[in-house]
């Protein structure tokens, strides 16, 4: 792989942004296709997601990482655009309708930023009909939901319930500190996931099964 890759990996890893940003000005400058690069990037986040669902490390590599990767993305993004290389699926993600921790979620979305996906934020307390309103402007291959608190597990529920009417029919996961694959399953969500590395795993697979 070229020198400037290997380094923008390294710099995902260690959540380094100069050095994320330096690689990835090198990489372009260099004329490598903009694809590469981005794989690169994804290689650096996919092994961040790695080790945080293995908890060798935890939320503050990740947020650092996560930086470093934003630091490329601002070089690499208009690139991309221009060439035409635009994600393949995209997800609409948001915290229930009553509760406002986003902290999760966050991760949550910039890991699936570093896996390509394009991430629609609707941000917190976000309701059914935010929601449903945000999935027929985008059209997303996938809606996310995070639920912080047992008391907002309703509104998740009734998110769920709501969006299940919609036609033709979205795929929804959903997950957060209190969410359990039963619960998840008890209200007809599509999938569960603990962390943010298994979110990713979960929307790629459910997208990909979907085609
Ligand atoms: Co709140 N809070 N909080 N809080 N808060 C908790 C959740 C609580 C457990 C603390 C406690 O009592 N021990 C408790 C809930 C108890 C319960 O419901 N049983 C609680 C409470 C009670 C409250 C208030 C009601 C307190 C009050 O005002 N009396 C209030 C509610 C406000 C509201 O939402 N309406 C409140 C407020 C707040 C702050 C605003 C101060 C702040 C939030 C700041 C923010 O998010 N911007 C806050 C915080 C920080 C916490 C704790 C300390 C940390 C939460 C967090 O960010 N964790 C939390 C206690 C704790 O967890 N130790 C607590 C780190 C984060 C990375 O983990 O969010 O679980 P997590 O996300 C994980 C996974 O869950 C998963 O992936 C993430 C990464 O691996 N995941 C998903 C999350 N979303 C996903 C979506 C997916 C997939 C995976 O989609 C498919």
């Amino acid at each position: 792989m070229n020198e400037s890759l290997n380094q923008l990996t390294t710099a995902i890893k260690a959540g380094k942004r100069k050095d994320a940003r330096a690689a990835t000005a090198a990489a372009l400058e260099a004329g490598l296709p903009p694809q590469s690069v981005l794989d690169a990037l994804t290689e650096g986040m996919n092994d961040v997601g790695v080790r945080f669902k293995a908890n060798t490390i935890f939320v503050p590599e990740v947020l650092v990482a996560a930086r470093a990767m934003q630091k490329s993305m601002d070089l690499l993004e208009p690139v991309l655009i221009a060439s035409g290389i635009e994600p393949e699926f995209s997800i609409v993600i948001g915290t229930v309708e009553g509760d406002l921790h986003d902290i999760g979620k966050n991760l949550v979305m910039m890991m699936l930023k570093g896996a390509n996906f394009k991430v629609i934020d609707l941000g917190v307390n976000v309701s059914a009909e935010a929601f449903a309103n945000a999935v027929a402007e985008h059209k997303p291959d996938l809606v996310a939901l995070s639920a912080l608190l047992t008391t907002t597990m309703p509104a998740m529920e009734s998110i769920v319930c709501d969006l299940s009417r919609i036609e033709p029919p979205i795929k929804i996961i959903v997950g957060g500190a209190p969410i359990t694959p039963d619960f998840a399953d008890q209200i007809g969500a599509d999938g569960y996931s603990a962390d943010a590395a298994s979110a990713v795993e979960l929307a790629q697979k459910l997208c990909a099964n979907a085609q």
